[in-house]
């Protein structure tokens, strides 16, 4: 089915980079059918009045806000550095990393007050200065352009303030995590104006509807499992997202199967709990799609 009203919406999208593949597999979870080339700046969707725009993810912000695109999905780290006038409308749930601030590990820095007088080298000046200005820190921000890791060794700088997530750059630097600035993970961002055109925003209504269902999903899992009716309390104490399940009489007296969609992790252990309370041939199956 199209998902169309003859009014085109344009989606930025990184080109290339740690955003692209996830920003991609999302727009197609929600059903957009599209073929991307490498290096093409745009791809029209073959199902919908949709058309992917893919440029630099430091463009993103500043394109949606001004109507090149409506929509846009990148790194919310760039969009409170870039302060740009777009909605934000969904986390997405991936790009996860912190904006955290680093000091040589053998710095004798304890906090980052301890930085009054010195020098921090970071891509996100902007951030930094709101930061330091509402800790009241008087430290000195050195905006470069790339590889804030390396700015102590050269330096350049007494400290860094950079994107961290798993955290290998820092040890390889030799560098200690010595406060965060904010939590980042890709975000979905919209024109203003886009979300009071009508038509426009009818569509992206449709698509942030099918956009959460997938989100969603992703925690959902579905559980069914055999038990003796009399267990059914205990087992909904231990899966408390169980809480109108389907219950069928099995053939076997007392014994009865039970169906849930749960919005909760099922680890080993919840099913091993789930067994020793009197279930069995539990199975947990993922859940793609949810609406509600
Ligand atoms: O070419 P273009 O401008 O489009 O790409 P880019 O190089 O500017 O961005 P890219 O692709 O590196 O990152 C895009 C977005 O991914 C960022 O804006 C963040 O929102 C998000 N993201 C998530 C990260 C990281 N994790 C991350 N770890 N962006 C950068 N890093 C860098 C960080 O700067 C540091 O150099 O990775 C290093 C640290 O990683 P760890 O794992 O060693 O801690
Ligand atoms: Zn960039």
């Amino acid at each position: 089915m199209r998902i169309a009203n003859g009014h085109n919406l344009r989606i930025a999208v990184q080109n290339d980079g740690r955003l692209t593949t996830r920003s991609l597999e999302l727009l197609r979870g929600i059903g957009l059918e599209f073929e991307e080339h490498e290096r093409r700046l745009f791809a029209r969707c073959r199902n919908a009045d949709v058309e992917l725009l893919f440029i630099r993810d430091d463009d993103i912000p500043e394109y949606v806000q001004d109507g090149v695109a409506d929509l846009g999905v990148v790194g919310r780290n760039v969009v409170i550095e870039q302060g740009s006038r777009v909605e934000e409308l969904e986390s997405l749930g991936f790009g996860f990393c912190t904006l955290a601030l680093a000091v040589p590990r053998e710095d004798a820095t304890r906090t980052p007050r301890d930085l009054d007088g010195r020098r921090i080298a970071t891509t996100h000046p902007a951030a930094l200065r709101r930061y330091l200005d509402r800790e009241g820190i008087d430290a000195r921000v050195i905006e470069i352009r790339g590889a804030a890791e390396v700015a102590p060794a050269l330096d350049v700088a007494d400290a860094i303030c950079d994107l961290v997530s798993t955290g290998t750059t820092l040890r390889m630097n030799d560098l200690r995590r010595l406060g965060d600035v904010f939590e980042s993970e890709a975000v979905l961002v919209a024109n203003p104006a886009t979300l009071l055109d009508r038509e426009r925003a009818a569509l992206v209504e449709r698509l942030r509807v099918r956009l959460r269902g997938l989100l969603v999903a992703r925690r959902m899992k579905y559980v069914t499992l055999n038990a003796p009716r009399c267990a059914l309390p205990r087992i909904q104490e231990i899966l408390p997202g169980m809480k109108s399940p389907t219950v069928v009489p099995l053939a076997e007296e007392g014994m009865v199967a039970l169906h849930a969609a749960v919005e909760e992790e099922v680890f080993w252990e919840v099913m091993e709990r789930i067994k020793e309370a009197g279930g069995s041939e539990i199975l947990v199956l993922p859940v793609e799609k949810v609406m509600r």
